[in-house]
């Protein structure tokens, strides 16, 4: 099978939600070849009108690591038919089995076409906010390999950006809790991401420019989640409070 075949099954699996096997345990495709997956399988989405409106890093921090036994750095590009407004509201039907985790989010000033050092990173930066990502396997079971994952671009499938901050201020250690209906489920620091969420900006533009793909001025860069995930339930207020950036917030109807 094509990798543009495969592209077309996990495509087919996000827009019907509905659970595939794991590509891995039918097909042989290696890392490259998954981002090779991806990029096709997004081009679908760019057919059907989307646009990319920025990049999200995985697997930056040890609880997301341990809680889905992988151990690399995954990148994926979100399209704006994932972007929730902050407060807003999403059909649970529109998802498998999806889970929510606090992020941290970028919002790039200059276009990027090369790795950047940390202190480049930052002068390409105009603001920093908190975020939730909410992500989706299209795995039966939340299951994949590496490449499974790469090639289901890294699960991506909503996020929501709370309010902008200046992008010089501190965020390398920031109280980070995550809500469902008021009840705390996750607590953590904005370190468990790479030490430094900034590094996994850096991470991001290094992943980019080895794949080619461009990041364009005004793209978000979703840092990778502080701590694990919590899968979600229809009706279930969610929200994430970072020290010093504030709350971001949806429900689910
Ligand atoms: C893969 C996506 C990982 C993160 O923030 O670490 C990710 C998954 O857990 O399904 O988005
Ligand atoms: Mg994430």
């Amino acid at each position: 099978m094509s990798f543009n075949n495969l592209a077309e099954i996990v495509d087919t699996a996000a827009l019907n939600a509905q659970a595939i096997e794991q590509l891995s345990l039918q097909h042989q495709f290696n890392v490259d070849e998954s981002y090779v997956i991806q990029s096709e399988s997004i081009k679908r989405r760019y057919e059907r009108g989307e646009k990319l409106i920025g990049l999200k890093m995985g697997f930056t921090s040890e609880a997301k690591m341990k809680q889905m036994d992988v151990h690399d750095m995954i990148w994926g590009r979100l399209t704006d038919s994932m972007l929730i407004n902050n407060g807003g509201e999403v059909a649970f039907d529109q998802f498998i089995h999806p889970r929510a985790e606090p992020e941290i989010c970028f919002l790039i000033k200059n276009k990027i076409d090369r790795e950047l050092t940390l202190a480049e990173a930052k002068n390409h930066t105009e603001a920093v906010a908190a975020a939730l990502e909410i992500i989706d396997s299209r795995y039966q079971n939340f299951k994949f390999s590496l490449e499974d994952v790469i090639a289901d671009n890294c699960s991506s499938a909503g996020f929501v950006i709370g309010p902008w901050h200046p992008h010089n201020m501190p965020i390398d250690n920031l109280k980070m809790v995550m809500e469902i209906d008021n009840v705390p489920v996750q607590i953590g620091s904005s370190s468990a991401i790479l030490g430094n969420p900034w590094k996994s900006l850096v991470a991001a533009t290094r992943l980019a420019a080895q794949y080619e793909q461009e990041i364009p001025e005004g793209s978000y860069i979703m840092a990778g989640a502080a701590t694990s995930a919590v899968y979600l339930k229809q009706g279930q207020k969610v929200k994430a409070i970072v020290e010093h950036l504030g709350a971001v917030e949806f429900s689910v109807s």
